[in-house]
This record gives C-alpha cells, structure tokens and sequence, in this order.
C-alpha cells in the first residue's frame, strides 16, 4: 500500500440465529465489491462476523456452543472471502470465534494481506461481561464464560507495506490499548465490534453508547497519532439491538466518515500515513515528552487504590 490508500470499513447489519456461514460470507463478499468499487484496499469486518452474537445466549455446557465456533481458517465456508479479496488484491481484518485444536476458545481478529496470507492474529484480551446465567435478563452477555482472555498479547504486524495493530471491541475503551500498539509503530489500529444498546450492569443512555464509543476511538487516534478504524455489527439480532456508527477516524481525532445505516454498509476514507507525521513529530512526540518513569502504578496496580505518597517541602 501507498502512504496514501482508500481504507473501507465494512459494516454488517444483524445476523439472525438461523442464518448459516455461506449466507454471512456472501454478504461479506457483497460488501468486499462494494469497498472495491469505491478504491479501498483494506477493509475492515467486525467482531465476530460469521454468526450472531451468541454471547447474548447462556449453555450449562460450553460445548454446546461449538457451532458458532471456527477450528480453522479459511474454513470452507469462508474460503471464498480469502478468494475474492486475493482476486481483488485487497487486504482485510476479520473477527471470529475460534476453537483450537487443544480445546481452547478465543474471540479472535486476523489480518490478511492483499495475497490472501493470514499476516497477523489477535486473541481479545477485555473481556466483557459475566461467566454465570443472570436470571430475568432479556439477553446475557456471556464473554467471560465462552472465551478464555487472549494470549497473544497486542501485536502489530506489516499488512503489504503499512503497520496494522488489532483489538477487538471492548478493548477500544481501554487507552492502554492504543498506546501499546502505537509504541510499536502502529500506523493504523483496526478493530471489530458488537455493541448491545442493553448490556447487563452497565446503565447508558442510548445517545450515551453512541458517544462513549466514538470518543474511545477518537481519544485513542488523536493521543497516540494513529489511524482507527472500526467495524460493527449492527442492527437487530434476534430481538436484540446493536449500535451502529462504525467509522474511521484520522489521528487528529476527527470522524472523517462514519455509517449512516444499521444495515451492512461501506464507509471509505483515504488514510494519509504522512498526515500522523505532524503529531508525531510535535504534541505527541514520544521520545520528546513521554516520562515512563512516573506511570509505573499503571502496571503495579489493577484496581483503583489509596493515592501514593508524596514527599514534599
Ligand atoms: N462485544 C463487546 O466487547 N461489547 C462491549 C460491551 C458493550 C459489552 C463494548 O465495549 O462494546
């Protein structure tokens, strides 16, 4: 890719329980062309993508799950994803549930080049929600139970010349995230996301989900001078809402495109890698500003605590 490239996020409207692989990936495909057509040559998927939100549902037998689960990738369903982007020579970020072959299950995100060559792979880390069926709940919000946190740590990975870093929904909330990701040259941080407008415990206001998940993304490009890009899915799931508003956001943290719809949908922006340049060079100049030394209660401590003592005259 160029310094300058068209980056797509592809947003994909509600998947229904009984909707099977093959249908989701011609969607997917639909919207490949669709990105294609408007120039891009990265595309962006979101969490995962290939079925519905099945966290929302509760199993005493986390095995009972494993239809909604990938055990390899491409898997024959999805091949023809792979085949159509390398066709296209467009590069993409998918998010999916995987089972590895020693029993393990991740919320996982990959990235593949525009050969069709799986580059990088994260394994969520933020895992939200709860393990134990709440009663009297419209939907649960199952992360912790079918997932294990991941393992990979936040990598950053070259996709045909430009340096992608991956998380996956919640964690764009988290600033350390970013940072992490930017300390390693990021110049692009792609994610997936579904977002239920009910999510148990957590009282929003339904402008409020829309605002809280914007500034996330916008916070975390203007203090670390990368490109965020993010993709949702949308829309009504088998009775349950998700946000919309999947965007891409340049690193002086404006929204420089954003969905209109809470269907599947393409969102384009052309993403100038020299325009980071200038923050990075000046406001957030790491090597200039950053003092490491006085943010080491940021590893030491989880939750919040006393304040530290400070000695002064
Ligand atoms: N899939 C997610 O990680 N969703 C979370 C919340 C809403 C549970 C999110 O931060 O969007």
């Amino acid at each position: 890719m160029d310094r300058k490239f068209h980056l797509a996020v592809a947003q994909v409207g509600g998947i229904q329980p009984d909707e099977d692989r093959s249908t989701v990936v011609r969607r997917l495909v639909d919207l490949l062309d669709d990105a294609h057509r408007q120039a891009a040559s990265f595309v962006v998927f979101p969490e995962l993508t290939l079925t519905t939100f099945f966290p929302r549902y509760w199993a005493e037998d986390r095995d009972d799950m494993h239809s909604f689960f990938e055990t390899e990738m491409p898997s024959a369903e999805v091949k023809s994803l792979f085949d159509r982007a390398a066709e296209l020579e467009i590069g993409f970020y998918l998010g999916y549930a995987e089972l590895t072959a020693d029993g393990r299950r991740y919320n996982t995100s990959i990235l593949v080049d525009s050969s069709g060559a799986v580059v990088g792979k994260y394994r969520k880390i933020h895992l939200p929600g709860h393990a134990e069926r709440i009663e009297g709940l419209r939907a649960q919000h199952l992360e912790k139970r079918y997932f294990e946190v991941g393992d990979l740590g936040f990598g950053v990975f070259d996709v045909d010349g430009v340096k992608f870093g991956m998380c996956l929904c919640n964690d764009r909330r988290w600033p350390e995230v970013y940072r992490v990701l930017a300390l390693q040259g990021a110049d692009v941080v792609v994610l997936g996301y579904n977002t239920p407008t009910e999510v148990p415990g957590w009282r929003e206001e339904p402008h409020a989900k829309m605002e809280t998940h914007l500034l996330s993304l916008r916070a975390g490009a203007y203090q670390n001078a990368v490109w965020v890009a993010a993709a949702g899915k949308s829309g009504d799931e088998d009775g349950a809402h998700m946000i919309g508003g999947s965007a891409i956001v340049a690193p002086s943290g404006e929204v420089l495109a954003k969905a209109r719809t809470e269907d599947d949908e393409v969102v384009v922006a052309e993403v100038d890698l020299d325009y980071s340049q200038s923050y990075r060079e000046s406001v957030f100049n790491f090597e200039a500003h950053r003092r490491p030394e006085h943010y080491s209660l940021i590893v030491d401590r989880v939750g919040r605590g006393e304040p530290l003592p400070v000695s002064f005259d």
